[in-house]
């Protein structure tokens, strides 16, 4: 039970590093088919630092579609530049659907036309304190106002999400009416944002199921992460119903971002079970693509894509790695594009010191590895290097292993 095979389907893959964690995990609802849009090119541009180019944007585009995001998001409000991409986007025949993100307004309603797009999502803000003090307007013109835009859009043929902005926020009363009005409008989907990452899994829960009392049009949540929520944020509201996640690649957006794709990816898939058609194996490469593109690295230690998600270091975690990955592995590193790594060092025990010694040709027996490993504490020399684990590597620790059977526990 609980062990890795190279003939493992996806699916257990995927599943069996669960354990006993899935009984704790079911959800008591029904968890519906999830959908991602991707907001690299509009969020993730929001995001201090960073600004690619139109080819960067489409290399980026273009990966993301490979890799099978539903949704693309971009803004051609805010720049001629932004405009050209966005219809080269449309004019590339991507799988996924190019939305134009802009305000809830008829002039840039009217570049989304120009632009071509089929699809649009508008946004007006909702919660009294974005009404007063970023907008000043009444409720009643809000309202007004985005009415107005939706059947605008409407009668242009467009399809339409349209963002609720600062839901979380907002007088429930105030949004439950405007995303009544909103959807008797005619919006295809409402976007509910936690604009300032306000909100607790259990707020999530209810703001959504409160809203889906009133409507049935299908919900977007949109997470930022001023709290560190957005992830689980998320997941509550896929719980309470929500059927659409925004991301960004490893999370970049205005502040601290929004929800990663890689975590939601792989939260959804390995959490709930959910079939997403996407290419796991690509998370890795979408994060390097962007840390490329941006200059500068999203961090060691970013779940799943990290160079620290498969690096293990302490002598009671090595010696299992060796054993068995699923010891200390939720996934396999290959499955999501990263490597496994064992750090060496003053932390090595004996059955580290045996594989590293066998890397070297040395062949050590069980005595001199045992010294080896003393040696290396003795010296605190913190880590001293590390080791990625290619194929080979592994059949090493593999004979390693079998060397640190002759220890008499
Ligand atoms: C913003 C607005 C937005 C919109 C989200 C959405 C937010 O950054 O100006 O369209 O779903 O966080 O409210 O990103
Ligand atoms: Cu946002």
């Amino acid at each position: 039970m609980g062990s890795r095979s190279s003939e493992e389907s996806l699916e257990e893959s995927l599943s069996i590093g669960q354990g006993k964690a899935q009984s704790y995990n079911q959800s008591p609802t029904e968890i519906q088919e999830i959908s991602i849009l991707d907001s690299t090119l509009r969020e993730g541009e929001q995001g201090a630092g960073i600004s690619f180019t139109t080819r960067q944007r489409l290399q980026i585009a273009w990966m993301l579609d490979n890799f099978g995001v539903d949704f693309l998001e971009i803004s051609p409000i805010v720049s001629k530049d932004h405009e050209e991409c966005c219809k080269k986007m449309l004019r590339t025949g991507f799988n996924s659907i190019t939305v134009a993100h802009l305000r809830a307004l008829p002039s840039d309603i009217d570049v989304a036309l120009r632009c071509g797009a089929e699809w649009i999502a508008m946004y007006h803000s909702v919660s009294d304190i974005h009404l007063e003090h970023k907008l000043r307007v009444s409720r009643e013109t809000a309202l007004e106002r985005s009415i107005k835009a939706v059947e605008y859009a409407k009668a242009h043929g467009l399809k339409l999400r349209f963002t609720l902005e600062d839901s979380s926020r907002s007088d429930p009363e105030f949004l439950k009416l405007f995303a009544t009005e909103i959807c008797n409008a005619g919006a295809d989907r409402i976007s509910l944002p936690d604009t300032l990452g306000a909100l607790s899994p259990e707020g999530m829960y209810q703001m959504v199921t409160l809203i889906r009392e009133v409507t049935k049009t299908p919900i977007d949540l949109h997470c930022h992460n001023d709290l560190g929520l957005s992830l689980a944020n998320a997941l509550a509201g896929i719980r309470a119903g929500a059927t659409q996640i925004h991301t960004t690649i490893d999370g970049v957006g205005e502040r601290v971002g929004i929800t990663s794709l890689a975590e939601i990816v792989m939260s959804l898939s390995t959490i709930f079970g959910n079939k997403l058609n996407v290419k796991l194996e690509m998370l890795s490469e979408l994060s390097a693509l962007l840390n490329r593109y941006t200059g500068f690295s999203s961090g060691a230690s970013k779940p799943i894509v990290g160079e620290n998600a498969y690096r293990h270091k302490a002598g009671t975690h090595v010696a299992a790695v060796i054993r068995n990955p699923i010891a200390y592995e939720l996934v396999p590193p290959k499955l999501v594009g990263n490597h496994r790594r064992v750090v060496f060092g003053e932390l090595s025990g004996k059955n580290g010191a045996a594989f590293f010694l066998k890397v070297l040709g040395l062949n050590p027996s069980l005595d001199e590895a045992i010294k080896f490993s003393q040696g290396l504490k003795n010296m605190r020399v913190g880590d001293l290097f590390e080791l990625t684990l290619t194929d080979d590597l592994e059949a090493q620790a593999v004979e390693a292993d079998e060397l640190m059977k002759e220890v008499k526990r």
